[in-house]
């Protein structure tokens, strides 16, 4: 079955807005290929910036968080419908530094994937276990909970939109990988939760990403796995040339 890879880049907390238009400038000049989707997701200060240097290329806009109300008295949140005016179009959720450090729980971070999909745009919903739990033979008791925790009650007719990362904890930012065949069975377990819980056309056409130190000598081999569909890029996307490279893999 082919699904269209998704290569995403998360800048985290980093790029001020000068930063941000260089790196998107020479990024615009780099990227080539055009069978595959190519997302950028700077903090909500350059999104609009951003936008405005995306318009007219085939790079799409991502956020790196939301909150699951429209509006209201929510001090320092951000709305989906602002960044469906800005134009973005991918939600990264529940990733594992929201998790950790901000203390973000599966249910939240349910809300919130119902909340991208109301308003019609894409989650990329991210799980991962930690070291100790990869240690401890659990890895996919709790990739399971967080999947079907963050997953509850979603409409079989939104799954389309949604996107899954795979980042082990253990390999983010730390410039260790899990190996392919690591990613490629826990992804493939996610992609059988998601055919028992929403049906075998979930399971097949759900994009499911691998995220952990990422970079240009290893994308080729992750992406040569069966089961990998992409992947959310840290560190590797705050760089165009590196960036490129990943998104331009044979
Ligand atoms: C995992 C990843 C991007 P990095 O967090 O979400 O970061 O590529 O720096 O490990």
């Amino acid at each position: 079955i082919r699904r269209k890879p998704i290569i995403a880049g998360n800048w985290k907390m980093n790029n001020t807005m000068e930063e941000a238009e260089k790196l998107v400038a020479h990024l615009l000049g780099l990227i080539e290929k055009r069978d595959r989707e190519v997302v950028i997701c700077p903090s909500f200060v350059c999104l609009s910036r951003t936008a405005e240097l995306l318009k007219d290329h085939d790079v799409a806009l991502g956020a790196q968080n939301m909150h699951y109300e429209d509006n209201g008295a929510f001090t320092g949140e951000v709305s989906p419908l602002f960044l469906k005016e800005v134009g973005v179009t991918y939600v990264i959720l529940g990733h594992s530094e929201r998790r950790h450090i901000f203390g973000e729980k599966d249910d939240l971070i349910n809300k919130k994937v119902k909340a991208t999909l109301k308003h019609d745009m894409n989650p990329i919903v991210c799980v991962g276990e930690t070291l100790e739990e990869r240690e401890s033979n659990v890895t996919f008791e709790i990739i399971k909970n967080q999947v079907y925790g963050s997953l509850a009650g979603l409409e079989k007719e939104k799954m389309g939109k949604l996107v899954i990362a795979y980042e082990p904890v253990w390999a983010i930012g730390t410039g260790k990988t899990a190996t392919k065949e690591d990613a490629n069975e826990v992804i493939g377990y996610i992609r059988k939760l998601l055919a028992e819980k929403f049906g075998k056309e979930a399971g097949d056409k759900t994009r499911i990403l691998y995220g952990g130190s990422v970079k240009p000598a290893n994308i080729k081999e992750l992406m040569d796995m069966e089961e990998i569909d992409g992947a959310l890029v840290g560190g590797a996307s705050l760089k165009a040339v590196e960036f490129s490279e990943i998104a331009n893999y044979d």
